[in-house]
């Protein structure tokens, strides 16, 4: 009887801690109810985050933004896309939470509390840009199973914690580490507690990185819940699914990592192009490292009317990757011909570049303005889609917008 009684206690606090308010009857709650609050929970609201953002899934939450939302230099919190491959996690308290570095490759497993973290080692600060590899998947053909990404499964925050390579020096690693695996506290789906959502991570080489950081803070607060509170792994310029959210073990391996989602289909690519449709074997499939060059144009929003004779000066992002972005153009004859951009440099690297331009259109009509970006080691990105995929990952076509010269 007592046993039933905390049990109940407990689940009614996990729910309040969703709702952000006391039940205050909640010990009272049959077992097994969910309050409407959350049967119904206004995922919008719930994540902070802004109505003009899209739902693509509520099992799990995946949300992505407009192209026009992500105009802000450095993106906020309420125009953040949101991926979980599970359960977020409940009941999170940041004052006992810690950080186990385990695996073959560590000379002693050690663990560290969060502020060991924040007290011990220097603090960074990066604008970090990270894209899921399976933005843009709705263009391919044949389509590809998977939340169908448009444009909008990209950020660029601000990043504060500690150096994973300070937190690795200071933990000891063997010379034969070879990947650094993450393990996160969200639950697999079927929330049976011995398989993980995801488990990914990154190759030493990355792991050593400047960028690389285990953070605690996005845009100088808390990490928001839903991107990863308390702690996070950011590597920018991979696929976003190597920064492990709300990560409590760091298993250093001296193997490529093999936790869930690093291996078989899973954020690879055929490690040679393939035809559409075409079977690709397990063992031909490549671990996506870093992002293609890409870019958005972020302002105007797609369908915007100009008076005739008006300039339009248009604006975005471009990031590519581990590499830079060397030259943006656009095009409004359908890439017949291109006319140059003004390209930032980066904040720092890693960092997505911002661009603008101002076009002059020649008469009344409609219009698409087309972007390209091409990179430091001078690859574009493909007019209108990359190599076909299984997994419709890495779609860093030109970004269109439609415009009506009124
Ligand atoms: N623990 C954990 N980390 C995770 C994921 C997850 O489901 N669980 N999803 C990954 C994927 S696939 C992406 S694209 C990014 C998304 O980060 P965001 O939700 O903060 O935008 O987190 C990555 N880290
Ligand atoms: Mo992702």
């Amino acid at each position: 009887m007592k046993r039933r009684n905390f049990l109940k206690k407990t689940v009614s606090a996990s729910f309040t801690s969703i709702i952000g308010a006391e039940i205050v009857f909640g010990a009272t709650m049959p077992k097994g109810y969910v309050p409407l609050a959350l049967q119904n929970p206004d995922p919008f609201k719930l994540f902070k985050k802004d109505p003009e953002m899209i739902l693509l899934n509520d099992k799990p939450w995946n949300m992505e933004a407009q192209a026009h939302l992500l105009n802000d230099d450095v993106t906020p919190n309420k125009y953040m896309f949101i991926r979980n491959n599970g359960i977020i996690p409940q009941n999170i308290n940041a004052a006992d939470w810690t950080l186990t570095i385990d695996g073959e490759s560590v000379i002693k497993k050690k663990t560290y509390t969060l502020s060991d973290l924040k007290s011990k080692f220097q603090r960074h600060t990066y604008q970090l840009t990270l894209e899921c590899g399976g933005n843009g998947r709705s263009e391919f053909d044949p389509p590809a199973k998977g939340n169908q990404w448009t444009v909008g499964a990209i950020s660029c925050a601000k990043w504060t914690g500690v150096r994973l390579r300070d937190v690795l020096e200071d933990a000891g690693i063997k010379d034969d580490a070879v990947y650094v695996g993450y393990h996160a506290a969200d639950y697999h789906l079927s929330r049976n507690p011995n398989k993980e959502a995801i488990s990914r991570g990154v190759p030493m080489k990355k792991a050593l990185q400047d960028e690389t950081l285990l953070a605690f803070q996005m845009n100088g607060e808390d990490i928001p819940m839903v991107h990863g509170y308390p702690l996070r792994l950011v590597a920018g310029g991979w696929p976003a699914s190597a920064s492990g959210k709300w990560i409590n073990r760091l298993s250093i391996r001296n193997i490529v990592h093999d936790g869930a989602k690093m291996t078989g289909t899973a954020y690879r690519v055929p490690c040679n192009p393939v035809a559409p449709g075409e079977n690709v074997k397990d063992e031909d499939m490549c671990i996506i490292e870093s992002m293609p060059v890409k870019s958005l144009i972020t302002y105007p929003k797609s369908g915007a009317m100009i008076s005739e004779g008006k300039k339009l000066i248009i604006n975005g992002h471009a990031w590519a990757g581990e590499l830079q972005v060397a030259k943006m153009e656009y095009s409004i004859d359908f890439g017949s011909s291109w006319m140059n951009c003004q390209v930032k440099p980066p904040t720092n690297r890693l960092a997505w570049q911002h661009f603008s331009a101002e076009i002059a259109f020649p008469k009344k009509g409609y219009y698409e303005v087309w972007a390209k970006a091409t990179d430091t080691g001078g690859t574009s990105q493909p007019m209108l889609l990359p190599g076909w995929n299984p997994k419709g990952y890495l779609n860093n076509a030109c970004h269109r917008i439609a415009i009506k010269i009124v």
